[in-house]
C-alpha cells in the first residue's frame, strides 16, 4: 500500500456492469425504433436466444425479463409441489421463488469446499412431500451434478439448478446448463454477461421449452386460446440488443478478470487465516466473483471488521451470502432452518467476503486491497500484544 494511503479517490464496488459503447447502443436503438417492434419475440430477442443457445452449448434456451421470473416459471413448468430441497447459502431469490409458488423450502447444509449444497445430506431430508431439489452453483462453482442427479433419479425428483452466477461455466467441457431438468441464468447488471435485467432457462427437452415459452407469455396459445395461468416473463428488444453487444465484450472481460483473480491469489496466498476456493481442474470458470473466507482466530480479526475497515478506504466488498436465507424471519421457523442443522453454512456465512472484481480495476488496485486486508491482521496483532 502506498505510504500515507488514505483510500481510493472514488468508491471501489464489488462489481461494475460491462458497458458497450453508447454509440453502438444508439445504433441498435435506432434500428429497434425503426422497426416499431419493442417486445414479444422480436428480432433482437430471437437473435440473442439463438446466440446464447450456441454459446452455452445447450439444446434449448428461453429468455426472460429477469432470473427470478425464469426460476418461478421453471417451478411451474415442471409442476413442482410440496417441498423442495435447497441451500440456505444463496441470494434471497432462490427460496423466495419457492414461496411464491406455495412450495416449502427445505434447507440442506453445504459443502465447506464448494459452498454448494452437500449431496451427502440431501437424502435424509427427502419426505413423501418432496418434489424437487433446487441446488445453486454458488459464485459459479459447480455443484456435484452427478451425485445430485443420481439421488433425483432414485427418488424420482426434479432438479432445477439456480445457475444465476454460472454463465459460461463448463464441467469437463460440458456447458453447465445441460444438467438437471432446467437451469436458470441471471442476466442482471451485476452479472458479467447481462441484459441490464434479464435471465434465461435452459433445458434438455423441446416439449419443456414450448411449455416455458407459453408460461412466460400468460399461457397464450393463440388469439383464441389461453391454456394456463402464465406470467409476463418476456425479455424486451432493448434488453436483448444490449445483451448482443455485451456478448461481444465477454472474451476480453473474462481474460481481464482472470488476471485480477490471479493477482488476488498471489497477494493473499501467504495470509494466515484467509482462504479462497481452489479451482477444480475439470472446470472452466467464469470469474464472476472472487470470494475469500476469513477465519477470525487465525487471521486475528473478524470478517465484519475487515468489511468495515475496507469501507474506510472506499472499498465496498459484500458479505454474499450473509445472512443465510434460513435465518430470514420468513423462514427461520421452518424445522430445516434450525442453525444446528446447518453448521457449515452458518460458519461460511460468518466468514465470507466478496472482494471487488471487475474490468475497471487494475492489478495495482488488487495489491492495495490485499494490503488493506493484511494491515487489519497486523493492526489487531499489535493491539493485542
Ligand atoms: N439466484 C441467485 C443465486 C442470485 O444471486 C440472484 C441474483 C438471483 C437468483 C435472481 O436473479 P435476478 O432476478 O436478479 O436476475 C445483486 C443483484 O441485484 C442480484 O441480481 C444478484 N443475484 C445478487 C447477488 O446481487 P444486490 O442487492 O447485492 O445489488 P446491489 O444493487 O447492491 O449491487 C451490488 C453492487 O453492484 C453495487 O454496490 C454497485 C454495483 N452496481 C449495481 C448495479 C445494480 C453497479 O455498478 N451498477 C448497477 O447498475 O443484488
Amino acid at each position: 500500500m502506498p505510504k500515507r494511503f488514505r483510500g481510493f479517490p472514488s468508491p471501489v464496488y464489488v462489481t461494475r456492469p460491462l458497458l458497450p459503447s453508447l454509440d453502438k447502443v444508439q445504433a441498435e436503438l435506432q434500428e429497434i425504433w425503426g422497426s416499431k417492434w419493442l417486445t414479444n419475440n422480436g428480432l433482437q430477442h430471437n437473435k440473442l436466444e439463438g446466440k446464447l443457445t450456441e454459446f452455452l452449448q445447450v439444446p434449448f434456451l428461453s429468455l426472460f425479463n429477469n432470473g427470478t421470473t425464469a426460476l418461478l416459471t421453471a417451478c411451474q413448468g415442471l409442476g413442482l409441489t410440496g417441498e423442495v430441497i435447497t441451500t440456505p447459502f444463496t441470494f434471497a431469490a432462490t427460496p423466495h421463488v419457492l414461496s411464491w409458488q406455495k412450495l416449502r423450502p427445505v434447507f440442506c447444509d453445504i459443502d465447506s469446499e464448494t459452498l454448494n449444497i452437500n449431496p451427502a445430506m440431501i437424502e435424509a431430508l427427502i419426505t413423501p412431500e418432496t418434489s424437487a431439489i433446487m441446488p445453486v452453483h454458488v459464485f459459479g462453482m459447480p455443484c456435484d451434478v452427478k451425485t445430485i442427479q443420481a439421488i433425483a433419479d432414485y427418488y424420482n425428483l426434479k432438479v432445477i439448478y439456480d445457475a444465476a452466477h454460472a454463465f459460461g461455466v463448463r464441467i469437463d467441457g460440458v456447458g453447465i446448463g445441460n444438467f438437471g431438468d432446467a437451469s436458470m441464468f441471471s442476466f442482471h447488471a451485476t452479472k458479467l454477461f447481462h441484459t441490464v435485467e434479464g435471465g434465461a432457462l435452459t433445458c434438455p427437452k423441446e416439449s419443456l421449452k414450448v411449455q416455458l415459452d407459453l408460461l412466460k407469455n400468460f399461457g397464450i396459445q393463440s388469439e383464441d386460446e389461453v391454456l394456463f395461468p402464465g406470467i409476463n416473463g418476456k425479455m424486451n428488444e432493448i434488453q436483448a440488443a444490449v445483451g448482443l453487444l455485451v456478448l461481444e465484450l465477454l472474451a476480453e472481460a473474462w481474460a481481464k478478470r482472470s488476471g485480477l483473480i490471479q493477482a488476488y491469489r498471489e497477494c493473499l496466498n501467504d495470509m494466515e487465516g484467509i482462504t479462497y476456493c481452489k479451482p477444480a481442474e475439470n472446470v472452466e470458470y467464469n470469474h464472476q466473483y472472487f470470494v475469500i473466507r476469513i477465519n477470525e482466530q487465525r487471521f486475528g480479526c473478524s470478517r465484519d471488521h475487515v468489511y468495515q475497515q475496507l469501507k474506510e478506504y472506499n472499498v465496498f466488498a459484500r458479505k454474499y451470502f450473509y445472512p443465510l436465507c434460513s435465518n430470514y424471519s420468513c423462514y427461520s421457523a421452518l424445522p430445516s432452518a434450525s442453525p444446528d442443522r446447518l453448521p457449515v453454512a452458518g460458519q461460511v456465512a460468518d466468514e465470507v467476503l466478496s472482494l471487488p472484481l471487475h474490468g475497471e480495476l487494475a492489478r495495482e488496485d488488487i495489491v492495495i486491497i490485499c494490503d488493506i486486508i493484511r494491515s487489519q491482521s497486523r493492526a489487531k496483532l499489535i493491539i493485542n500484544a
